[in-house]
C-alpha cells in the first residue's frame, strides 16, 4: 500500500519508515508537497485530520498525518498541542534557548514531574474515508538532559516502560512502547 506521510518532521519520517515497514511510504515532498499546513485544532486529533486531508487532497494519494506532543502533569498538560512551537510561543522576551530548556524553567522547584507523550493519526483516502488512532506512552521529566538519540524531549523524557530516556534507548526500543509506534500499531490494526 502506497501512501504519503503528511510531517515535514524528518525524525517523524524516519521512526514512521520503521514502524510500518510494510508499506511504501513517500515523504510529501517526495510525493511534491511542500506548503507548510496551519495546525488550527485545539486536539492532536483535530491537528492530524487537518494536516492528512490537505496532503491527501493535494496528491490524490492516500495521506497518513501525526499529530504529537507532551502533557506535562503540573503544567495542566502544557505543552501539549503547542509542543512543536513552546518556546516560540510562551517564552519570556528575549529567550533564546530552546523548548526543553523551557520546559526546565517551568518545572524548576516542581515535585511532580508526571507526564506523557500523545501521538494522533489519521489515514485519509482520496475518497474521503478516514481512519483515526491514538497512542499514549507515560514517564517523568528528568531535572536534566540524558542521552543523544532521537529528537525534541526525548533526552528529558524517562520511560515508565524502559526505566531509561527516549534520547537512551535505541530506535527500536523506542518504537516497541512510543505513542508514535502504539497509535500506528492501533491504526494498522483497523486495516
Ligand atoms: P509536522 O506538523 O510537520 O508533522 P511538527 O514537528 O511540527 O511536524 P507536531 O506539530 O505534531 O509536529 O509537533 C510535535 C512536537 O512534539 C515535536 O516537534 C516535538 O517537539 C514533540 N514530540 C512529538 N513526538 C515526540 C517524540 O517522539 N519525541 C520527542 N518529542 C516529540
Amino acid at each position: 500500500m502506497k501512501l504519503v506521510i503528511a510531517t515535514s518532521n524528518p525524525n517523524k519520517i524516519r521512526e514512521i519508515r520503521e514502524i510500518l515497514p510494510d508499506f511504501e511510504l513517500l515523504s510529501a515532498a517526495e510525493a511534491g508537497f511542500s506548503e507548510d499546513v496551519e495546525e488550527t485544532g485545539e486536539t492532536f486529533l483535530e491537528n492530524a485530520l487537518i494536516k492528512a486531508r490537505a496532503v491527501g487532497e493535494a496528491t490524490r494519494l492516500p495521506a497518513l498525518a501525526d499529530d504529537s506532543g507532551l502533557a506535562v502533569e503540573a503544567l495542566g498538560g502544557a505543552p501539549g498541542v503547542y509542543s512543536a512551537r513552546y518556546a516560540k510561543l510562551f517564552a519570556p522576551a528575549g529567550w533564546t534557548a530552546g523548548n526543553n530548556a523551557l520546559l526546565l524553567q517551568n518545572l524548576q522547584g516542581v515535585e511532580n514531574r508526571r507526564a506523557w507523550f500523545v501521538c494522533a493519526v489519521a489515514l485519509v483516502y482520496p475518497d474521503g474515508r478516514e481512519l483515526t488512532a491514538e497512542g499514549r506512552t507515560y514517564g517523568r521529566i528528568l531535572t536534566e538532559e540524558r542521552g543523544k538519540n532521537g529528537f525534541g524531549y526525548d533526552p528529558l523524557f524517562f520511560s515508565d516502560d524502559l526505566k531509561k530516556t527516549f534520547a537512551e534507548a535505541s530506535e527500536e526500543e523506542k518504537n516497541a512502547v512510543s505513542h508514535r509506534g502504539r497509535a500506528l500499531t492501533a491504526l494498522k490494526n483497523q486495516l
